[in-house]
């Protein structure tokens, strides 16, 4: 591994190389790899923050993938640079999809101006967000103007990306049952903007339906952000319609945000989850760090999985062990 400030200079320059080794450092399970990131981490601080970051949500094959190559190509055009970050569950079980991905973005793969990582294939979901925050960082400081970060849409990892972006956009196809499902999951709260994508002229007429439906349905929903009327565009990602719309609008919601402030009061909010996270993890960690310890914390993980005792008396004891009784 590169020394930290290898990586630091490396990452600064714009060393594709050395940012994938930075970020492989932030993925690493291993303690002394730990230490280096956060140490890495603290020097790159001072260097991000001054990114655009987007989550993208939507079923698998709503064209997701395709859109973020061809966005990304419409942000490379203005003279901005990309980097694609991916959390995607399933690849921690079938290891194998994110491949597909990387062969859907194969132009912006090539641009220079363009960075795209897919997601770590192991790891339970809150430690692959939590890698990816870190990951954006990186991406951040070494000078990418938009960070597309492509999830799939299913719960949990829906909620993650939002929690880690500024904006969230959910990309909607037309046809195939309940034109109203994302409402009824609930995503519609932590949506700021929708595309209804893969509209061509067969199905223009039936996308304006949708399109009027939905515009109907987000009147009784109060938006994240007040001021923003949560825009339904539509177009076709493969067929580059519809994308600078949505760029403009992305553009115009940042500008909602920065001047009623919440831009950055969502970024704080959000590293205050990111810290919270953390603390858990460290906690986690110290109560198997010696024998002792690690003994106690098995001897009440068995109570608990002994359905005889409540798992939350027995963490409780468990914390009060670790870190005296104020608990
Ligand atoms: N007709 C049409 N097909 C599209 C469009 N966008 C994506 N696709 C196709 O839909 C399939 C899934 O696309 P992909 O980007 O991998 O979807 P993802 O799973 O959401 O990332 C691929 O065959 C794409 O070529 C579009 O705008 N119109
Ligand atoms: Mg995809």
């Amino acid at each position: 591994m590169p020394t930290t400030k290898e990586l630091l200079d490396g990452i600064k320059s714009g060393d594709k190389r050395l940012l994938g080794k930075a970020i492989t450092l932030i993925e690493s399970k291993k303690s002394e790899h730990r230490e280096q990131a956060e140490e890495l981490l603290k020097e790159i601080l001072p260097f991000t923050g001054k990114s655009i970051r987007i989550g993208i949500t939507g079923v698998p094959g709503a064209g997701k993938s395709t859109f973020i190559e061809n966005f990304g190509k419409v942000a490379l055009e203005k003279g901005k640079r990309v980097a694609v970050l991916a959390i995607d569950p399933s690849s921690t079980i079938n290891k194998g999809s994110i491949l597909g991905d990387k062969t859907r973005m194969e132009d912006l793969s090539k641009e220079v101006n363009a960075f795209i990582r897919p997601s770590p294939s192991s790891g339970f979901l809150g430690g692959v967000a939590n890698t990816t925050f870190e990951t954006m960082l990186l991406c951040e400081a070494a000078g990418y103007d938009y960070i597309l970060i492509e999830t799939v849409g299913v719960g949990q990892s829906e909620t993650l990306v939002a929690d880690i972006t500024d904006v969230f956009l959910f990309l909607k196809i037309i046809g195939g049952g309940d034109e109203l499902q994302g409402i009824k999951r609930g995503i519609m709260e932590m949506v700021d903007l929708i595309f209804i994508n893969k509209v061509e002229a067969e199905n223009r007429s039936k996308a304006k339906n949708t399109r009027l439906e939905l515009i109907r349905a987000l009147q009784f929903l109060t938006p994240k952000e007040k001021g923003w009327k949560i825009p339904v565009l539509m177009g076709s990602a493969l067929n580059n319609e519809g994308l600078h719309e949505v760029y403009s609008a992305i553009n115009e919601f940042i500008e909602v945000k920065i001047k009623s402030g919440r831009f950055l009061k969502v970024r704080q909010e959000q590293a205050e989850k990111r810290f919270q996270y953390w603390v858990q993890e460290y906690i986690l960690k110290a109560s198997t760090q010696n024998k002792d310890l690690e003994t106690l914390f098995e001897e009440h993980k068995k109570n608990a999985s002994g359905l005889k005792s409540n798992p939350s008396s027995e963490a409780k004891n468990f914390v009060q062990k670790l870190l005296g009784p104020s608990i």
